[in-house]
């Protein structure tokens, strides 16, 4: 197994030490950062996001091996740089207005770097407003709203009205969320989980 592969199973084993330990090795046997990030860190997410998908791990197994990723990323992401930074996008993503609940979206942040991208998470409770202000600071391709309650999804039909004058592509999820309710809406894309949420956004910039 090459090094790079070791790296990928301990992501997926949630081994944050050990992916540490691993990335400084082979940044200091001269591999790209950029090449540890996609061979190593991401490819060890994208197995995670199967299985997650799949069933065959849960909601702490993943938690345990995005925590294994960022360790990873801590080591090899200042040593990117500038120009070699290849986030495959922006994703802005939050919990709509009145809604505390954000277990869910955290995990959809963490599939979404663990991916390649470059998540900017404006937290929890927060208004169409607010989702259009950091849109225009930020820039995004995609927004992400996330709704636990049948009360506050709603809001994401006024969000997702505010925003129809901004270039992005807006994707929902969250428990009560249905692709019926996303097509009633406006919203370009659903997904019932993390892992497809990835998906998702993968075929909305492509
Ligand atoms: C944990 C929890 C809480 C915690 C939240 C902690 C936190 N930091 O998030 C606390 C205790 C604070 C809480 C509070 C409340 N809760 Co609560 N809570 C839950 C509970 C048990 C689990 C939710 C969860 O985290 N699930 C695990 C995650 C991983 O799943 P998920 O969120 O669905 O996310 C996945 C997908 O939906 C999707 N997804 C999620 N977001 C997004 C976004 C995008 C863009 C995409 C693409 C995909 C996506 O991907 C995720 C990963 O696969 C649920 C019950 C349940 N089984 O859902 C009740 C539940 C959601 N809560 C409920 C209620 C009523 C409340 C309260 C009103 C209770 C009260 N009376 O005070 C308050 C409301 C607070 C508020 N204003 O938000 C109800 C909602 C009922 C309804 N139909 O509206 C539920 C269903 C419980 C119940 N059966 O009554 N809650």
């Amino acid at each position: 197994m090459s090094t790079l592969q070791e790296m990928a199973e301990a992501v997926i084993c949630g081994n944050a030490k050990k992916v540490k330990e691993i990335a400084e090795k082979v940044l200091s046997e001269g591999i790209a950062p950029q090449t540890i990030i996609n061979d190593g860190l991401i490819a060890g997410m994208n197995v995670v996001g199967v299985k997650f998908k799949n069933n065959e791990v849960y909601v702490p197994e993943v938690l345990i091996a995005a925590r294994a990723m960022h360790a990873g990323m801590d080591v090899v992401k200042p040593l990117l740089s500038a120009s070699e930074v290849q986030d495959k996008g922006i994703v802005l993503i939050g919990t709509v207005k009145g809604d505390l609940h954000d277990i869910g979206k955290n995990l959809v942040r963490m599939m979404l770097e663990g991916a390649g991208y470059k998540v900017i998470d404006v937290g929890v409770d927060v208004s169409p407003e607010k989702f259009v202000q950091a849109v225009e600071e930020h820039k995004p391709q995609i927004v992400g709203l996330s709704a636990l309650l049948t009360t506050t999804m709603v809001n994401m039909k006024s969000t997702i009205e505010l925003l129809e004058s901004h270039p992005v592509k807006v994707m929902i999820g969250g428990a009560p969320v249905t692709q019926k309710f996303a097509d009633e809406i406006g919203a370009d894309a659903y997904a019932p989980d993390a892992a497809t949420a990835v998906e998702l956004a993968d075929k909305l910039l492509a």
